[in-house]
């Protein structure tokens, strides 16, 4: 077969651009495809939301491949196993209630799976700020990871959902700028990001479920993001609260979504 380096150039641009223009008007948005945006986003497609994730990175993943300390292996507890063996992540009983996995194998899975039931996933884009219109978050401004990372001046776009979440892990990075520009009351004690306490692995997996919730009208928050703006404690290098974030957070949109 000969090769046309003009059709293999045409064949990128031309099914990128049809992706990204597919995801200009969405159910839901997700910032941030760690183990808690993935897991959202499996859930959210498999109940028929039509939804997209953008990632700043050019990995997916988050902290998950990093383990802990840069061992390559998570640990879950119970329930969250539950979701191990959706995904078919091979996991092994290291004591009772305590399971590990390989990170890679857990990153790689939940991704393809995500992928696989109908998310759309955009690596190395950000989502820089939110469009917020009669008092709901409706959608999200977007650019190039890269431009960020440059320090470049270069105008993002927007897109447009019925319902955003924050999952960027340890800096809500989208509630953040929520706060900062839209001068908001957020949902709260204080009306403000409360910011993370100190690890305490117990209280902190029980409080991220209770905090995954809409935390503005239009945008919801899971994973660490979760306990950052609601003020609960860090967990350290346990995962099984990020995959139950994850699918509450999806299931709390459906419900929302679809009544
Ligand atoms: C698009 C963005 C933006 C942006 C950031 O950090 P994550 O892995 O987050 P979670 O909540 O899925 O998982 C948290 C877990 O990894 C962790 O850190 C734990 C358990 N810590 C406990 C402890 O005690 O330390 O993933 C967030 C993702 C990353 O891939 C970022 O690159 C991405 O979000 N991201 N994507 N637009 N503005 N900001």
């Amino acid at each position: 077969m000969r090769l046309d380096e003009i059709t293999i150039s045409k064949a990128i641009i031309e099914t990128f651009s049809k992706d990204l223009v597919g995801s200009l008007d969405l159910e839901v948005a997700i910032a941030g495809a760690g183990p808690a945006g993935l897991t959202a986003g499996f859930y959210l497609a498999q109940g028929g939301v039509k939804t997209t994730i953008f990632e700043r990175n050019l990995r997916v993943g988050g902290g998950m491949p990093g383990g802990g300390i840069m061992f390559n292996k998570i640990v879950v507890q119970e329930p969250a196993r539950e979701i191990l063996e959706e995904m078919k992540i091979k996991h092994q009983e290291y004591q009772k209630g305590y399971y590990t996995a390989s990170s890679l194998e857990a990153t790689s899975a939940l991704t393809y799976r995500t992928i696989r039931a109908g998310v759309k996933i955009f690596n190395l884009i950000g989502v820089e700020d939110v469009m917020v219109k009669e008092g709901r978050v409706n959608g999200f401004v977007i650019n190039w990871g890269a431009v960020k990372l440059a320090g470049l001046h270069v105008d993002p776009i927007g897109i447009r959902f019925k319902m955003g979440m924050d999952a960027t892990g340890h800096q809500c990075e989208v509630i953040r700028k929520l706060e900062e520009k839209g001068r908001v009351r957020l949902a709260t004690s204080s009306g403000k990001i409360v910011g993370e306490g100190p690890m305490w692995a117990e209280k902190g997996e029980e409080a991220i479920l209770d905090n995954t919730r809409e935390v503005f009208p239009g945008l919801y928050v899971a994973g660490m993001a979760a306990n950052a703006v609601f003020g609960g404690p860090r967990m350290g290098p346990i995962f099984g609260g990020m995959l139950l974030s994850g699918k509450k957070a999806a299931q709390l949109i459906i419900k929302e979504l679809k009544g």
